[in-house]
């Protein structure tokens, strides 16, 4: 048996890409700002529902560039749990990560405990929608509000997610996305920052380019974080076939609910009414009421040749890095979650008698 892993890359037809290929070989324009990357950089923006949004190279630079952008420095405070880019994209900014802990429904930064955590030296909030679900973003742009902190999010997960008839992407300061290849949209490796600032947006235009506002003048110390125009024709070939990758995902998740709801010992992610879902990923909590530990399970489904992934284990801020940092010390649901969760396969392709087969295995280790 083929081995199934957590996920693979939804792509287009070939013939469809290769057309695209054909007008960049003619044009011999590669990257810079070139015909693909404009077209694409409007498209998803109208396709998201966003203002402003300017493609990068990948999800941690687009990151970084908007926190430099934002003049972000001191203290930020943020999420443990997440992917590491989240927590170095500070460190690679000179600021100092502040982790708080998240909640227990969502995995998400818990917007209680935000306020306790900021000191003078605080000027920023990096929550991430981690799984697409999106963050308590109403308290959280009120805790922003009050303290005059910046609120950016990390969304590298939450292409296409709204709230109500918003995009997601539309909260805070600004968001980042990423278009990686295990994202539910992919151009291979690439990301987007997205806001509803012009200014910013302009900003961060010059910063991702070397700084560069024209020919001669040098407006900051950009670093190079352009999408090429390989990336931005894949990426308008796959704006075609979006909806219908997203729609085979919702089937997957629909069946993996059904199946394992009510387990004894798996907790799963809430369904939030007003959220319109990408169904990135399939994450499970396993607790101590549950026959395995999360490892044993982890390692049973592994041995049958389905390979999820333990994201998000270990904690960021159980890193060397980052693990003597004071705020790095009292995150029990944090904890919690990342010694118990395994994200399931899912992806278009994948079958439903491979969903079955998963859901097999772990109600017959409950029975
Ligand atoms: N913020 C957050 C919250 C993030 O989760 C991420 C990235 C970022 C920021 C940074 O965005 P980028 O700079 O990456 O745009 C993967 C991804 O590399 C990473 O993008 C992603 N988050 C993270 C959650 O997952 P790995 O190390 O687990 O990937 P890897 O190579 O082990 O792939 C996982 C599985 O996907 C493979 O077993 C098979 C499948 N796969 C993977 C690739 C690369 C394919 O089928 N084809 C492929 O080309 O990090």
């Amino acid at each position: 048996m083929k081995p199934v892993t957590v996920t693979r890359p939804f792509l287009p037809p070939l013939e469809e890409f290769v057309e695209e290929l054909r007008g960049i070989w003619e044009r011999g324009w590669l990257t810079n700002h070139g015909p693909c990357h404009d077209e694409f950089e409007n498209a998803l923006a109208e396709y998201l529902g966003v203002q402003h949004l300017s493609l990068t190279c990948n999800g941690m630079i687009a990151l970084q560039v908007g926190l430099h952008a934002l003049r972000i420095t001191g203290e930020v405070i943020t999420t443990p749990y997440s992917f590491p880019a989240t927590t170095h994209a500070l460190h690679w900014n000179n600021c100092t990560p502040v982790f708080c802990d998240v909640k227990p429904d969502t995995a998400n930064l818990d917007p209680s405990k935000v306020e306790s955590l900021i000191t003078p030296k605080t000027t920023a909030i990096l929550p991430v929608h981690v799984y697409g679900t999106p963050c308590d973003v109403a308290a959280l742009q009120r805790i922003a509000d009050t303290h005059g902190l910046k609120l950016i999010y990390d969304a590298a997960h939450a292409f296409g997610v709204r709230v109500g008839e918003t995009s997601v992407l539309n909260f805070g300061d600004l968001a980042i996305l990423s278009l990686h290849a295990t994202k539910v949209f992919t151009t291979a490796e690439g990301g987007a920052l997205v806001t509803n600032d012009p200014m910013l947006q302009e900003r961060a235009g010059h910063l991702k380019n070397f700084g560069f506002a024209d020919e001669v003048t040098i407006v900051g110390p950009g670093t190079n974080g352009k999408m090429n125009e390989l990336q931005a024709a894949l990426g308008l070939v796959q704006l075609r076939h979006v909806d219908g990758a997203i729609a085979k995902r919702r089937k997957i998740a629909t069946l993996y609910r059904e199946r394992l709801s009510g387990l004894r010992g798996i907790g799963l992610l809430p369904e939030i009414e007003e959220v319109t879902s990408n169904f990135a990923y399939m994450p499970i909590f396993v607790d101590e009421t549950y026959p395995l530990s999360r490892d044993e399970l982890y390692d049973s489904l592994r041995s049958r040749g389905y390979f999820g992934r333990r994201y998000f284990y270990p904690l960021i801020s159980e890193f060397p890095m980052y693990r003597d940092l004071p705020s790095a010390a009292n995150l029990p649901v944090a904890t919690r979650l990342s010694r118990g969760v395994i994200c399931l396969p899912i992806y278009p392709g994948l079958g439903a008698d491979d969903v079955e087969r998963i859901c097999e295995i772990l109600r017959s280790t409950n029975d």
